[in-house]
């Protein structure tokens, strides 16, 4: 609901604030990027005494908040200089205490959330925020152990699988900007997933992209992070990542599964608890009881003109977040070395994968994989030279 006025619910009061006697909450909405002004319920000041104290609840997409008052209630007449507060980094969620100084004049107070920006097109936010990763069923291999809460900073992911146009696109760019890839084989249509792409390729293009884009690569051949990782197959440790840049890099292992999850926690599947073709493309058979597809085998619709099966990106309902094909279709490549233990003693907050290994994480289970491979909770690998029609991904960016 949009409103562009002052709520008129408002009374003095003799500290020199105004508020609602009522609620006790003062002036608070949101102001969009554009300008639009947004009242939000779950938007709110929760708390405001004699001594400066304000309390507000913080709001989902917001990148920062502003501390404004006014001697009066008219239009243009509000200012953060002090006693306001001009810039509040968001934290995410939950609620915020600041002090303000009010003096004569400063009869009221209010709270501004400047939004973030709408993610570009073809991406999803994801915000920050905590969740249960792992296996939730008990059904699981040992390595989805344990469930356990992790904390992710917000992100941006692509909507899609990156397709054959778009690898393409970057691609050529690239190796006209001394970049060098492996040979590979075509997919399957322009519109399907990009796939037989190596796991160093991947990371490479990621890079190619930035660049191309103006952005800041995040790989580097160097702990100092000097010159981008442009050529060569070297297995990049977290140290070789610039974490901080704006660039495009794959997603984490924890990034891919929060994602995966679609904000619906404990799910065995990113829209529920049973699995069928109309749902995703994924070799369906009797094994599994949560495999309820009519039709068995490969996916119908898909199962044409030799291999791979791949579907056109996009060709089934999204998850939660607006993502398309956490499950089935191609396997999608993260950054972290695979470790089998690792949920045992990953760190709570933004964990990058071991320090080393032998193989990278792979998630989601593909056209050639069945029911159980392609629940959220599953981990699957490869050495990082697999080139298999099975096999592709998708690119994250920091918000
Ligand atoms: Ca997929």
């Amino acid at each position: 609901m949009l409103h562009s006025r002052v709520p008129k619910t408002f009374s003095p009061q003799t500290t020199g604030f105004q508020r609602n006697k009522k609620t006790g909450i003062l002036m608070i909405w949101l102001q969009w990027a554009l300008g639009a002004v947004l009242w939000a319920d779950e938007f709110a000041i929760t708390h405001f005494d004699a001594s400066g104290r304000l309390t507000f609840t913080e709001v989902s997409g917001a990148a920062s908040y502003r501390v404004e008052w006014s001697a009066t209630l008219a239009p243009g007449s509000w200012t953060s200089e002090p006693p306001g507060i001009d810039s509040i980094p968001a934290e995410g969620s939950g609620e915020r205490t600041v002090t303000v100084a009010p003096g004569a004049g400063t009869s009221f107070f209010r709270v501004v959330a400047v939004m973030q920006p709408p993610p570009p097109e073809g991406f999803a936010l994801i915000t920050e925020g905590l969740f249960q990763m792992g296996d939730f069923l008990g059904e699981g291999e040992e390595v989805e152990k344990p469930v356990h809460p992790v904390s992710v900073s917000a992100f941006i992911v692509q909507t899609k699988e990156t397709t054959e146009r778009e690898w393409d696109e970057v691609r050529t760019w690239a190796t006209a900007h001394g970049y060098q890839f492996n040979d590979r084989a075509p997919g399957k249509g322009q519109g399907h997933p990009a796939h037989s792409i190596n796991w160093y390729d991947v990371i490479k293009w990621c890079n190619a992209r930035s660049e191309k884009e103006g952005l800041t690569p995040c790989y580097y051949t160097d702990a100092a992070r000097t010159i981008p990782f442009r050529t060569g197959e070297l297995d990049l440790t977290n140290d070789h990542v610039l974490w901080t840049a704006n660039g495009y890099r794959l997603p984490t292992e924890a990034e891919w599964e929060k994602a995966a999850r679609g904000g619906a926690p404990g799910l065995r599947y990113p829209w529920g608890n049973t699995i069928s073709h109309p749902q995703a493309n994924y070799l369906s058979d009797s094994n599994y009881a949560h495999d309820t597809s009519a039709t068995r085998g490969y996916h119908p619709s898909f199962a044409t003109g030799g291999y791979p099966y791949t579907s056109p990106a996009g060709s089934f309902s999204p998850d939660g977040y607006g993502l398309y094909d956490m499950a089935g279709s191609v396997l999608e490549w993260c950054w972290d070395w695979y470790g089998d233990t690792y949920y045992s003693n990953a760190p709570a907050s933004d964990p990058l994968g071991p320090a080393s290994g032998s193989v990278r994480v792979l998630r989601g289970g593909s056209w050639n994989a069945d029911a159980f491979l392609c629940r959220v909770a599953h981990r699957n690998r490869s050495h990082p030279t697999g080139r298999y029609t099975t096999i592709g991904f998708r690119a994250v960016r920091r918000r």
